[in-house]
């Protein structure tokens, strides 16, 4: 059924000042109203409420907001409660909603519902999916611009030229015998050439964005000894990496997250490489030529000493 009632904790699991739980669809009012014992919700308007569990047992105090469709995300009728942070206390208001009769949604299922509702189309669904997971500032702020339909309004300038482009071809055939410009078919090379251009372009330039989006990915290479945990510990500012004069320390990739600028970087500590006669030494030494491959960008440490 498209328009039964989903709920879903919007926030991240963790402790925070607020969590949201989020409902959509026909009956996302009836089920706050049932929770809250309040009827007097009013569209778009934050609404102080205790929010109470099915055995009738005060969960929260939150704030509710409610969104009447077609005005809301989904363009259903859509509920937001705002509790308090951490885990229990969202998902025992989650709990109660279900009870109460929604269903818990599948993964992304209110940007599933914009998009069938015609609220959002999928380049937009494509950039709000990628602008949560984004891994730099620059990345945000392409992602912001694709969400309000940069990339959508590419598309249909694309579009719009290759039906141009059919239309003069169409013409070619269609009236073939009549007295049509006689560079015509030159006129619709050179469009097809341009349009050619501009979508290479694009492509190179979105390849050439990858790391931006995903976030590059950085290994520390080198012999053994030479300072690559040290490295990776300094860049992390704590000791995560065990650091000592033996050389072949470490032994297994060591995968970790730092934010460096307006870049979140993903750098990868390796075991030193060298003629190994230890069978598990030699399989972290094979692990660190993977990283190579794997990897945007390699750091090579040499020992200067
Ligand atoms: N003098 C000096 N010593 C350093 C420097 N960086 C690291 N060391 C020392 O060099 C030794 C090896 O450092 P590690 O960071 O464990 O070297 P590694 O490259 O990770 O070594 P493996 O894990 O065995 O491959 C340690 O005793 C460090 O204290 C540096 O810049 N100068
Ligand atoms: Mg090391």
């Amino acid at each position: 059924m498209q328009n039964d009632t989903i709920a879903a904790v919007a926030t991240a699991n963790g402790i925070g000042s607020i969590a949201i739980i989020r409902l959509s669809g026909d009956d996302a009012l009836t089920i706050a109203k049932k929770l809250s014992k309040k009827d007097n919700f009013k569209n778009r308007y934050a609404t102080l409420c205790n929010i109470y569990n099915a055995n009738d047992e005060l969960i929260d105090e939150s704030i509710v907001i409610y969104f009447q469709g077609p005005h809301s995300f989904t363009a259903e009728d859509v509920v937001e409660i705002q509790c308090h942070g951490g885990y229990i206390v969202a998902q025992s208001i989650l709990k109660a909603a279900l009870q109460a009769g929604a269903r818990l949604a599948d993964a992304g299922e209110f940007s599933k519902r914009a998009f069938f509702n015609g609220r959002i189309d999928l380049s937009e669904a494509e950039a709000i999916a990628q602008l949560i997971e984004a891994k730099s500032e620059d990345a945000a702020k392409i992602l912001a611009s694709q969400m309000k339909g940069s990339l959508k309004e590419f598309i249909e300038e694309v579009r719009d030229a290759i039906i141009h482009i059919l239309a003069y071809s169409e013409v070619t055939i269609d009236y073939a015998e009549e007295d049509l410009p006689s560079d015509l078919v030159e006129q619709i090379q050179e469009k097809l050439n341009k349009l050619y251009n501009l979508l290479q372009r694009t492509l190179m330039a979105s390849e050439s964005r990858a790391g931006l989006m995903q976030g590059f990915r950085v290994a520390i290479v080198g012999k053994p000894n030479v300072g690559k945990s040290s490295l990776l510990n300094a860049l992390l500012n704590y000791n995560r990496a065990i650091v000592s004069d033996i050389a072949g320390t470490t032994r297994d990739t060591i995968e970790e997250q730092v934010k460096i600028g307006t870049h979140l970087i993903r750098i990868v500590d390796t075991a030193g490489i060298r003629e190994a006669d230890d069978e598990i030494e030699r399989i972290g030494i094979e692990r660190s030529l993977e990283a190579i491959e794997q990897s945007d960008i390699v750091i090579a440490l040499f020992d200067g000493s």
